[in-house]
């Protein structure tokens, strides 16, 4: 059994995790550890801010420790939110205020695109005691819509229909998603990494 801290607090992604590493790993993420504070994103790049969420956390942590950075790229809008995904309509603005300001700025920039093509990014940094052991990354390629559709998963899932599908992210479930998702790509880069050798 494979013992892994995820460095998030964010609660969608801990589960994602769960569903596509299975029973061999034994997670926990940040909600466990209420007095561990903040950790400042303040790198230019995904892979940057998943290290340092990793390496931070793994300096007060004994377990080896996972961070995540994602966020989704429009074309349209030269790559944005991007890095700025979860704070896109302000600090503490809600997924429903990120959709609607991504929504809003397509709409202003009369996009020539039709559909607004955007993917997917997750940046994974493994690290242990303070040292980033391993880093990987997934992409999905997909369109935005024009209106919010389904109500499973999170984020910007409601706008985002990746190639192949009829269905946005958040009108497929779990395991549909968890198969073709940046993050899920990243992960099993990450499983096999963890299963062959470190
Ligand atoms: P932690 O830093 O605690 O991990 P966070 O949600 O702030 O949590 P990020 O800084 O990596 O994490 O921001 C990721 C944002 O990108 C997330 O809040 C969503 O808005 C978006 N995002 C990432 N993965 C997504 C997915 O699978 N589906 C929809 N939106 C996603």
């Amino acid at each position: 059994m494979f013992q892994l801290l995820l460095a998030t607090r964010n609660s969608h992604k801990t589960r994602e995790f769960a569903q596509i590493l299975g029973d061999e790993f034994a997670l926990r993420d940040l909600t466990s550890a209420p007095g561990f504070g903040e950790i400042e994103e303040t790198g230019a790049t995904f892979e940057e801010n998943a290290i340092l969420k990793a390496v931070a956390a793994s300096k007060h942590f004994a377990e080896t420790v996972v961070g995540d950075d994602s966020g989704l790229e429009v074309d349209a809008l030269k790559g944005a939110p991007g890095i700025f995904s979860a704070r896109y309509a302000g600090a503490g603005a809600t997924d429903a205020d990120n959709v609607a300001k991504l929504l809003a700025e397509l709409r202003a920039g009369n996009s020539n695109a039709v559909p607004p093509s955007a993917r997917f990014r997750c940046a994974l940094a493994l690290a242990r005691a303070g040292k980033v052991i391993g880093v990987f990354e997934g992409v999905v390629e997909g369109t935005i819509v024009s209106a919010p559709r389904g109500a499973e998963g999170f984020g910007y899932d409601p706008i985002f229909q990746p190639l192949g599908f009829d269905q946005t992210f958040a009108e497929l479930s779990a395991s549909e998603k968890n198969k073709i998702s940046h993050r899920a790509r990243a992960i099993r880069s990450l499983r096999t990494a963890l299963i062959s050798k470190l």
